[in-house]
């Protein structure tokens, strides 16, 4: 006699897993929990020897696997509205970053924060990615630009991770840009980071993994290679900032060091798609920050399609290039702006974004996984990067549990 804890029934089940149907739509109706896990899913009249201890109908609602933002720096403080107004004036974001704007005046505002203020903003945001179906997100550091202030938003991070009831990946972004105490002295700074904070956070298991941003504005590809030998000896997986703004070989670089993923690849090179492909890293594209710049270099898509390249979405969830806080819309402009098809837009925020996370706990529902689970309001997955705005999430399971909305 199977006993499970949770019994879901009356359901129209996308699974994501990836073979023939699509969207791994199978004739499955049912799905049952036990532990947190999935224990079983298929038709429920096939099922004779069963027994839960709650059973809940959902009256023909579709079920996905929860969603996955695995790209975010929704760790700062104050917002850049202010720059965005400037920017619709015809200011480019360079210009403003030149003048001390951009990300360095959220680096200003981010160490004058306290934990509290910072937790409290973080947390917000967070939940307002669960409300549009989100049961785990990637966090970045990247605002402190110094030790302590690095490992305030890491412990930030951390925080969120225990008491949101969510899944929150931390990393260290400290290679986000030159900070001003630093101006012209980037290679020290990397050995500042390199050698002082990389140790600290990875011996008190802060973060899961190590980013940096590759580009004119930021740091070139032998100081972002000195940064990820130096996190690769702390048994700490890569992420890059690759070719965002222009080609720096970052495609490549990230590839070279079997990075989790490179994100942005606006400006990669073929080169740089075949070595991500050979690599086996994900390219997480983010349409968010691409139509915040007015950007109109797309990201390679069919060249990467191609080359067999996963391919993911996230939100980018920043204050200066990306304040986009919902999943849903990442998808409908990955759609409409990178021309990915329904399917690769809910594969890219399920399956292929734990990849880009390194997670294999979740991202399909198949048994054994993890049970994070999106019940929805739509009459076919295709409904999410269909519709802009406006929430079609009926309800969220994280972990088995149900997650409160309100
Ligand atoms: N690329 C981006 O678009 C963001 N970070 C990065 O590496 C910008 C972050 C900001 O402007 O605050
Ligand atoms: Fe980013």
């Amino acid at each position: 006699m199977a006993d499970w804890d949770l019994l879901l029934t009356d359901a129209r089940i996308a699974t994501m897993q990836p073979g023939d149907s699509a969207y791994g739509i199978s004739d499955a109706d049912a799905l049952a929990i036990t532990d947190g896990r999935i224990a079983w899913l298929g038709k429920l009249a096939e099922r004779r020897d069963r027994h839960a201890d709650e059973t809940r109908s959902l009256d023909g609602r579709w079920i996905t696997p929860a969603l996955i933002d695995c790209h975010t720096h929704l760790i700062f403080a104050g917002d850049r509205a202010h720059e965005f107004e400037r920017r619709l004036a015809g200011e480019s974001y360079a210009n403003i970053a030149a003048e001390g704007g951009g990300i360095l005046s959220t680096v200003t505002n981010t160490r004058k924060a306290g934990i509290e203020t910072l937790y409290d903003g973080a947390l917000r945001r967070l939940r307002m990615l669960a409300a549009d179906g989100v049961a785990t997100v990637e966090v970045k550091s990247g605002y402190g630009l110094d030790v302590s202030s690095e490992l305030k938003m890491l412990g930030v991070a951390r925080n969120l991770g225990i008491s949101s009831g969510l899944t929150v990946k931390p990393t260290l972004l400290a290679a986000h840009a030159v900070p001003p105490e630093y101006a012209d002295r980037a290679d020290s700074y990397i050995d500042l980071v390199c050698n002082e904070l990389l140790p600290e956070v990875a011996d008190s298991k802060l973060a899961d993994a190590v980013d940096g941003y590759c580009e004119s504005i930021a740091f070139n590809a032998p100081q972002i290679a000195k940064l990820f030998r130096a996190a690769t000896e702390h048994g700490l997986r890569v992420k890059l900032h690759a070719d965002q703004l222009s080609d720096c070989g970052g495609a490549e670089l990230a590839a070279h060091f079997k990075a989790l993923s490179a994100d942005h690849l606006e400006y990669a090179s073929s080169a740089g798609v075949q070595a991500l492909a050979s690599a086996g890293t994900v390219a997480v594209l983010l349409p968010g920050a691409y139509v915040t710049l007015n950007e109109t270099q797309r990201p390679p898509v069919q060249e990467l399609r191609d080359a067999g390249v996963p391919l993911a979405l996230a939100t980018d969830l920043n204050p200066g290039t990306s304040p986009l806080c919902s999943v849903t819309m990442a998808m409908a402009l990955g759609a409409r702006l990178f021309g990915l098809t329904s399917e690769e837009c809910l594969a890219a925020t399920t399956r292929e974004a734990a990849r880009a996370l390194g997670l294999d706990d979740r991202g399909t529902l198949e048994t054994s996984k993890r049970a994070d689970i999106a019940v929805w309001n739509i009459e076919h997955p295709r409904d999410l990067s269909y519709w802009m705005g406006g929430n079609r999430l009926h309800s969220l399971v994280v972990g088995g549990l149900d997650f409160s909305l309100d």
